[in-house]
């Protein structure tokens, strides 16, 4: 890419080490480990503080990502708040089946809302460790990538003026939808997609949970899912045909179906109350390789968009942060490569294992709604499977939780 011309009203160039794109979980901690370090760099972002800071995703957070944002001095609120799970629940054939995986990996899952989260890291990058990070900004643009001297430039939301930042490297934390992956040239990155033509309708709702796990539904009518988020707010999901439009769910509707999909011998009653969020996703991940281009390095659902099927991509996107964070940090202050060398292929490997178990799960969720009695046995099979065999059991906890000690 080249230099946009500056039209005469720009604002003069400003110089950073780091230019971060996006203000998401991926952006933000990048920005928490390079100010913990006293590097220097910027945040943009094009939404405000106020819609990061509300803006509900991801609840469910391995315990490996929340020890690696609390030797980071990130986690103390989410500690402090956060709930714990140590089991999950799988209802099918009418039964319950409780899956204890804390028992098995001496690990669990944190339940602690991705706006929560998003809040606690810009107060802590922007109010307590004087990180500079501008709201509302308009038409990012990335140039001279591939050369000693990139830049990003931008719109500034109160003068309208095309503000321009040069810096030794960007991180493209911009989420799926943002600008920096159009920005690797077609013929130097590879982006593999698979869709999994199944929708789901995701649902937050102004009730307390149900029970205090998560249970997975897996039902002829189609998958059901109830996840707690706080003592207050539950999600629940519901597979719908991708397309679908959520003005066809009536609150009756989704009711009546979350309760045949989750019912099972001796289920306590669902705790019923207003829907908040509803919204139809189609379920689909793409993964982009390798991560870097240039003096591009991406980040995040910017690089990989993981369905939230495994509740999987916050998880990859502080994976990544973490990664990239600490080898900014040791090019820029020592002068040191190697982290930035190996950023691609360390990432990657943790993203493919994540896409494999997603894959594998979506098979479970959905398969006795396929309509065909071949899938539906085996779906089944691998479900009693995971009940009867230890073997089986060890193995699936491990990658429910990204325990594995080595990717
Ligand atoms: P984000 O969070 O999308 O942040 C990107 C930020 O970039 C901004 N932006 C731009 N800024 C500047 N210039 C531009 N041109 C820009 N374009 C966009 C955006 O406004 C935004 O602030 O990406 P990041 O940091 O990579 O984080 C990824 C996670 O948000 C995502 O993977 C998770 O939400 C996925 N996910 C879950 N992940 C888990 O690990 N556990 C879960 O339990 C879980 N549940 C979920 C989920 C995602 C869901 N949805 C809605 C897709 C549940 C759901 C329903």
């Amino acid at each position: 890419m080249t230099f946009t011309a500056l039209n005469p009203n720009s604002a003069p160039a400003e110089r950073r080490p780091v230019v971060i794109i996006g203000a998401g979980p991926a952006g933000l901690t990048i920005g928490n480990i390079l100010r913990a370090a006293a590097v220097d760099c910027v945040v943009l972002e094009t939404e405000s503080r106020r819609f990061i800071e509300t803006r509900q995703r991801a609840g469910v957070i391995e315990e490996w990502a929340v020890r690696a944002l609390e030797r980071r001095g990130l986690a103390t609120n989410l500690l402090a708040r956060a709930l714990v799970h140590s089991e999950c629940e799988f209802r099918f054939a009418g039964k319950r089946h409780l899956f204890a995986f804390g028992e098995l990996t001496d690990q669990h899952h944190y339940v602690y809302p991705q706006p929560l989260l998003v809040g606690d890291l810009v107060r802590e990058y922007a109010d307590v460790r004087g990180g500079d990070v501008r709201f509302g900004v308009k038409d990012v643009q990335l140039h001279d990538l591939d050369t000693e001297r990139p830049a990003v430039s931008y719109l500034c939301p109160e003068t309208g003026q095309r503000r321009m930042i040069h810096c030794d490297v960007v991180a493209g934390c911009d989420g799926a939808r943002g600008v920096t992956r159009n920005a690797l040239p077609t013929e130097r990155a590879r982006i593999a997609r698979q869709d999994y033509g199944i929708g789901w309708l995701t649902m937050l709702v102004d009730a307390p949970p149900s029970c205090d796990y998560v249970a997975f539904g897996i039902h002829p009518r189609g998958f059901a899912g109830h996840m707690p988020r706080s003592a207050e707010v539950t999600r629940y999901y519901l597979q719908v045909p991708p397309g679908d439009d959520p003005e066809n769910w009536s609150h009756e509707r989704v009711w009546a179906e979350l309760r045949e999909r989750l019912a099972a011998d001796g289920a306590p009653p669902l705790t019923e109350g207003r829907l908040i969020e509803k919204r139809v996703l189609d379920m689909h991940n793409h993964v982009v390789e390798p991560m870097v281009f240039g003096r591009l390095f991406l980040a995040g659902d910017a690089a990989h968009l993981t369905a939230p099927i495994a509740a999987k991509g916050m998880n990859l996107a502080l994976h990544d942060a973490f990664l990239l964070g600490d080898a900014l940090v040791a090019y820029l202050t020592k002068g040191d490569h190697d982290g930035l060398a190996d950023y691609s292929d360390a990432c990657l490997r943790r993203v493919w294992d994540y896409q494999d178990f997603s894959q594998w799960l979506s098979d479970i969720y959905h398969g006795t709604a396929s309509g065909d009695p071949y899938v539906a046995g085996t779906t089944l099979g691998r479900l009693r499977r995971l009940f009867t065999s230890p073997a089986a059991a060890v193995a699936f906890a491990e990658q429910y939780l990204g325990s594995a000690p080595a990717f």
